[in-house]
C-alpha cells in the first residue's frame, strides 16, 4: 500500500482522538468548576449557530456542484424514448430539489431561530387530525403521481407490441464480453440454447447444420471411445472411458430430443443469422434487441440511448429503440471528435466485470446496408 495513504489515515486517526480527547477535557473542567449544568444558553446558541452555518455550507455545496460536474451528466437522449424518460427524470429531480430548496432552510434555520433558551417555553401539542390528515395525504398524492406517471412510461417504453417490424437482433452475454447476432434477410432469429454452445457455435444457435456437426463430433467421439474401451486393460481407466461413454451418448440423446422439439421453420430461421463481434446500428430505424447470458446475470446498459435490460441465463428479455441521430452527428453535438456510444454492463458479474464494454456504432441506413453485407459473407452461421 502507498505510504502516503497509510500516512493520512493515521493522521486522520489522531485527528479524531484529538478531538474527543479535547471535549473530554472540557468536561472534566467543568466538573471541576462545579458547573454541573452543560446545557446553558451560550451552549445553545453555539449549537444553533453551528448547525446553521452547516446548513448555509451544504446549500452552497449544491449550487457549487451543480455548476462545477452538471456538465457530467447525461447528455441529450440520443433514441426517440430517451425523450419520455428524461422528462420524467426531470419531473422527479425538479421536484427532488424544490422539496429540498424549500425544506433545509427551514430545517437548519429553525434549529437557529427556536434554540433553547432558560426563559423560552416549548408548544405541547399533543394531537391534532387537521395536520396528521395535511401531511399524511400531501406525499401520498405526490408519490402516487410520480409512481404511475413513471409506470405509465416504463409501459410505454417496454411494450411488447414496439417490437413489430423492427429489426431483430440478439445481445448474447458472457463473462466477460458481449456477442451480437443480426437476423438476416428473414429478419428472423434462430433458435439458441446453451447446451448446443460450441467453439465454433459460441451462442448455441440451433441449425441443422449445426445439429449435425455436433452430433456428428460427438457420434465420432463415442465411437473412439468404444474402440480404446477393446484394447485398454487397466480397469479403473476402463471404468472412465465407459462413463464418458454413457455421458456422451446422453447429450448426444438430449440433442436430438431438443432438436426434434422445434420446428422446420425455427431451423431454419438460424441459417442466415450472422454472429458478429460489433455493434452497428442504422439511425431512424426501431431496433428489437433480445438478450441472453451463457453464465451469470449481466445487464446491457446503453446510457446515450436511455436504453437498459437485465440479460439472464435460461430467459431470454427483450428491449425496443430507436436511435435518433449517428455517432457522427453526436460527435458534431457534443464538439468532441472521439466520442463513442457504449454498451456496458451494469451488473458487477465477476472479477473482469469493468471490462464488459463494446462500442455501438449509429450509421445511415446505406452505410449500415454495406457493413451488413460484408458481414455475411464470412460470418453467417451456415458458412461457419
Ligand atoms: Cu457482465
Amino acid at each position: 500500500m502507498d505510504i502516503n495513504f497509510i500516512l493520512k489515515i493515521l493522521i486522520g486517526l489522531l485527528i479524531i482522538v484529538t478531538f474527543f480527547q479535547v471535549i473530554r477535557l472540557i468536561e472534566l473542567s467543568s466538573r471541576l468548576a462545579e458547573n454541573r449544568d452543560q446545557v446553558t444558553d451560550k451552549s445553545n446558541f453555539y449549537n444553533g449557530l453551528l448547525l446553521l452555518l452547516s446548513g448555509i455550507g451544504l446549500l452552497a455545496f449544491f449550487f457549487w456542484q451543480r455548476a462545477e460536474w452538471g456538465h457530467l451528466t447525461l447528455q441529450a437522449p440520443a433514441s426517440e424514448h430517451g425523450v419520455l424518460i428524461d422528462q420524467l427524470w426531470d419531473t422527479t429531480m425538479g421536484l427532488i430539489i424544490v422539496v429540498f430548496l424549500v425544506l433545509q432552510p427551514i430545517l437548519f434555520g429553525f434549529s437557529y431561530l427556536y434554540r433553547g433558551r432558560k426563559n423560552r417555553k416549548a408548544y405541547f401539542i399533543s394531537h391534532n387530525n387537521k395536520l396528521e390528515i395535511f401531511w399524511t395525504a400531501i406525499p401520498t398524492v405526490v408519490l402516487s403521481v410520480l409512481i404511475v406517471y413513471g409506470l405509465i412510461v416504463w409501459g410505454n417504453v417496454t411494450d411488447v407490441n414496439n417490437a413489430k417490424g423492427g429489426i431483430q437482433m440478439e445481445v448474447y452475454a458472457k463473462q466477460f464480453g458481449w456477442t451480437i447476432r443480426y437476423s438476416g434477410e428473414d429478419n428472423k432469429l434462430g433458435d439458441g440454447h446453451v447446451r448446443f454452445y460450441a467453439p465454433t457455435n459460441p451462442l448455441g444457435v440451433v441449425t441443422e447444420n449445426m445439429f449435425n456437426l455436433q452430433s456428428k463430433e460427438l457420434e465420432s467421439k463415442i465411437n473412439s471411445d468404444k474402440e480404446k474401451l477393446l484394447t485398454e486393460k487397466n480397469i479403473s481407466k476402463k471404468k472412465s472411458i465407459s462413463d464418458r461413454i454413457e455421458r456422451n451418448i446422453a447429450k448426444n440423446q438430449m440433442y436430438k430430443a431438443y432438436y426434434n422439439s422445434i420446428s422446420e421453420e425455427e431451423r431454419l430461421a438460424g441459417e442466415d443469422d450472422i454472429v458478429v463481434s460489433e455493434l452497428y446500428l442504422p439511425v431512424n430505424q426501431k431496433v428489437a434487441m433480445k438478450f441472453r447470458s451463457q453464465d451469470v446475470i449481466h445487464s446491457a446498459y446503453m446510457p446515450h440511448f436511455r436504453a437498459q435490460m437485465n440479460c439472464v441465463p435460461g430467459l431470454s428479455t427483450q428491449f425496443v429503440f430507436t436511435p435518433t441521430m449517428t455517432t457522427k452527428e453526436y460527435k458534431e453535438y457534443l464538439g468532441n471528435p472521439d466520442f463513442d456510444y457504449v454498451l456496458l454492463c451494469n451488473k458487477i458479474c465477476g472479477n473482469a466485470h469493468y471490462n464488459m464494454k463494446m462500442k455501438i456504432v449509429v450509421v445511415t441506413q446505406e452505410e449500415y446496408d454495406i457493413w451488413l453485407k460484408e458481414q455475411a459473407e464470412t460470418r453467417m452461421i451456415k458458412n461457419m
